[in-house]
């Protein structure tokens, strides 16, 4: 019998080419890995038991691939696929590698790179939707500014809807069975990014042609760099029917993108995170878009990869306890107890309702005065997470 902590195919744990691939670069230092190709992550990936790999266009085919190359560069990736099982969840566009996008992609002040972006962008959805790919993700790691001199934040969303509508209606023309998962960032590699965090996305996708075909990929790191609680944001997209993908990974608040392991700093959080995931029934891809520390070699990437699920799993089991714990449930029973008595003041408006409640009387000295048991809730939660229970 496997461990409990083996991922398993319906798991759904996913790991982009670009985090095992990850070759050590940071601003301060040159590449500490060997590169692996596409073909060795596949097989990398497969060895510590993923479900699936994601990819940007040019992690698979560079820029500057004939189409020879990449006709062969495709063929060796299938094969890989065929060989291993893993399938391609996910793809998404490179718009901020190469230096074209230096003042952006969709939102560029130069209509011709604004061009070439679509260009670039559906020829990458052409490449993942012949590799399976259901989901297509955004993130406009160049898409805003150091200065506000340069680009007015207003055309830089009518630029980025304009950009948006156009592929909506390609994928819709070309009968792909994809929807759009955009993803937030506040700022890093630009000083400052549009659609900043995942609520600024879920605002902005409402104002989309297509609104049903966009949802959003709320990363960890990102939404904790605003300093922002990872879960709320996840739970308002869920709740919006929103939640179509999602980057797992961690991070200290206030800090660059560290991308870190997934549950390596804020475990509690993760574990929340997790609970939710597993208690709500999210069927989507559980995505590490995470890489190993700069120290590691490809041994420690591995160790990278296997951490992420393996804690994964382990908080999953850790949620199923808190579920069944009779003393945390019996909590929460008491801290959700309602005695009716509000019942017909609470709901939808209406006059009579209004009058009602406008007339009643409430005792709220001695409602201010109940203790909430939180505390105990929590420690229960913190032992709980600590294996003493
Ligand atoms: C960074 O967090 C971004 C890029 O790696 C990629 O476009 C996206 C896919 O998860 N995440
Ligand atoms: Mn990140
Ligand atoms: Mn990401």
């Amino acid at each position: 019998m496997p461990s409990p902590y083996t991922p398993q195919p319906h798991h759904r744990f996913t790991f982009g080419l670009w985090t095992v691939g990850n070759i050590g670069r940071d601003p301060f230092g040159e590449p500490v890995r060997a590169p692996l190709s596409p073909v060795q992550i596949v097989h990398l990936l497969a060895e510590v038991g993923a479900y699936g790999v994601n990819l940007h266009d040019n992690d698979l085919v560079p820029i500057d691939a004939t189409p020879g190359q990449r006709d062969r560069i495709v063929a060796a990736f299938r094969q890989a696929l065929a060989e291993t099982g893993l399938v391609v969840p996910m793809a998404t566009t490179n718009l901020f590698s190469h230096p074209v996008f230096k003042d952006g992609a969709f939102t560029s002040n130069d209509p011709r790179v604004r061009a070439f972006a679509l260009q670039k962008t559906m020829r990458a959805i052409d490449l993942g939707a012949a590799l399976g790919a259901q989901i297509y993700v955004f993130w406009g790691g160049r898409e805003g500014v150091e200065t506000d001199a340069a680009k007015d934040p207003v055309l830089a969303i009518h630029r980025t809807r304009e950009a948006m509508n156009f592929l909506c209606e390609y994928v819709l023309d070309q009968g792909y069975d994809l929807r759009f998962a955009l993803e937030a960032k506040p700022n890093e590699p630009r000083a400052d990014i549009y659609n900043a965090t995942t609520g600024h996305m879920l605002a902005f996708i409402a104002t989309l042609d297509h609104p049903e075909m966009v949802g959003v990929n709320p990363e960890v790191a990102h939404e904790h760099m605003a300093g922002l609680n990872f879960l709320h944001n996840v739970a308002q997209a869920w709740e919006a029917g929103k939640l179509f993908h999602i980057d797992l990974n961690d991070q200290a608040f206030g800090r660059y993108d560290q991308d870190f392991r997934f549950g390596a700093v804020n475990l509690k959080a993760a574990f929340f995170l997790v609970k939710f995931l597993e208690d709500v029934g999210y069927a989507g891809s559980r995505h590490f878009d995470a890489h190993a520390y700069r120290s590691e070699d490809e041994a420690g990437v591995k160790d990278f990869a296997r951490g992420c699920m393996r804690t994964y799993l382990i908080l999953k089991e850790k949620a199923a306890a808190w579920n069944a714990d009779p003393e945390i449930q019996a909590l929460l029973a008491e801290i959700h107890q309602d005695d009716g008595s509000a019942a017909p003041f609470l709901g939808a408006y209406n006059r009579a309702r209004a009058d009602d409640l406008k007339a009643a009387t409430f005792d709220y000295q001695a409602l201010a005065a109940r203790g909430l048991r939180y505390e105990r809730l929590d420690q229960l939660t913190i032992e709980l997470l600590l294996g003493v229970r």
